[in-house]
């Protein structure tokens, strides 16, 4: 999660002492606006030319279209289910796989499993011939209460093999593919003390390192026919954060590619940012082009448009953000080990900025492909024009 600098935390960081800052950050905030004004262009034109659904389209090149959803909106809301079903080739549930989210407990102690819920998500999934992706095995975040209390260095490759045995298990045969482990690299490698930049979670406390490796050779083993994904974020753009991220995730990657650990894809979460002024095409491609040498998959697994920084007008933000959308896919599509497009979230209705990242104006933010009343925006045409556009797989 991306800790937001708050002016408590800005003080606790001694920034404040800085009585020039504020006019530096004045400037440049001025700056930041002006180059903002530029991400928008009126003129941009998102037409298409054929109303398909976006799995149809993306199908049609052998790309999987999907979305995350939670159980209570597929079971409670109809409308919006089925606008899932009609839309998307896959679905991945965005807490019922987790250790434990939000009011849902997949370990509700040590020795409990609850598969209710993840379990009419995916006979919702079957049902509609949707394909189901597993989120996420191994992660920092997301743990249940206990597992601080309970877990230590002496039990804990016993509870980490029994988890993934158990739920990969559960699951045997029926998955796309499982997030094994997820973002292992720091937040922001360069201020990691390593040079692997891995992070200090309690898995990397208990186990050292080759926790990772671990991990996915056990998964491989419980379900031999899932994808094993590595999924991170912070990959998206050309900042020294960024491109310390990459460096660290296609170290770790080749590290376990030359050990012969059974990782199969990297999961590129692409949370991209409405204002950002750091895209750059090139430095994308080279990256995606580092990763398919390594012989693995790639997948885009979470992507969402942050638009809380941009102008209040609708349609300004709703351009700005598909041409956001637009210009990413038209580079990673264009790498032929690209396979899937999964979107965090299918419908502004439900999405997790508008709780982790609200407006200051209080509007609804507008990240995802369609509008709070299921209607399609202009993302939505900057899907269908980005499938259309790509090459065949
Ligand atoms: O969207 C998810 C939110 O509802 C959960 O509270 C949170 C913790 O489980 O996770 C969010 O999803 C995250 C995903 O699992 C991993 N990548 C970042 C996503 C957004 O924070």
């Amino acid at each position: 999660m991306i800790p937001p600098i708050n002016r408590r935390r800005f003080l606790r960081l001694g920034l404040g002492a800085f009585a020039s800052l504020g006019t530096v950050l004045g400037s440049r905030s001025i700056l930041q606006k002006h180059k903002l004004s530029a991400l928008d262009n009126p003129s941009r034109d998102f037409a298409i030319t054929e109303w398909s659904p976006l799995r149809e389209l993306a199908a049609n090149k052998d790309i999987i279209f999907g979305a995350s959803a939670r159980f209570d909106q597929v079971m409670s809301d109809k409308q919006f289910a089925v606008l899932l079903a009609q839309e998307c080739r896959l679905l991945v549930p965005e807490w019922e796989l987790k250790w434990s989210a939000g009011d849902h407990h997949l370990r509700p102690s040590p020795g409990e499993f609850d598969f209710a819920a993840a379990d009419a998500m995916l006979s919702f999934a079957q049902t509609h011939h949707l394909l189901f992706r597993g989120h996420a095995l191994i992660w920092h975040e997301s743990l249940p209460k206990w597992f601080q209390k309970v877990v230590n260095h002496q039990n804990a490759a016993k509870v980490m093999k029994h988890h993934i045995e158990t739920v990969m298990g559960h699951y045997r045969g029926r998955m796309h593919s499982w997030d094994v482990v997820n973002e292992a690299i720091e937040y922001d490698p360069l201020a990691s003390q390593r040079a692997d930049g891995l992070r200090q979670t309690p898995w990397f406390e208990f186990l050292g390192p080759d926790y990772i490796d671990f991990a996915f050779r056990i998964a491989a083993k419980a379900d031999p026919d899932a994808l094993l994904v590595y999924n991170d974020f912070g990959l998206d753009y050309n900042t020294a954060m960024d491109k310390a991220k990459r460096r660290a995730v296609l170290g770790l990657l080749k590290r376990l590619k030359a050990k012969g650990t059974p990782v199969h894809a990297l999961g590129i979460q692409a949370h991209l940012r409405g204002d950002s002024l750091d895209f750059d095409p090139q430095s994308l491609r080279q990256f995606l082009k580092e990763v398919a040498a390594l012989d693995l998959k790639i997948l885009i697994t979470e992507m969402d448009v942050n638009d809380s920084k941009l102008p209040a007008d609708i349609q300004k933000r709703d351009r700005i953000v598909a041409g956001v959308y637009e210009d990413y896919l038209s580079v990673v599509l264009d790498e032929p080990a690209v396979i899937a497009v999964i979107t965090w979230g299918l419908s502004d209705r439900y999405t997790y900025l508008s709780e982790f990242f609200p407006r200051a104006d209080h509007q609804p933010v507008r990240p995802l492909p369609l509008d709070t009343n299921l209607q399609p925006k202009l993302a939505w045409n900057a899907l269908a024009r980005a499938f259309q556009k790509a090459q065949k797989r």
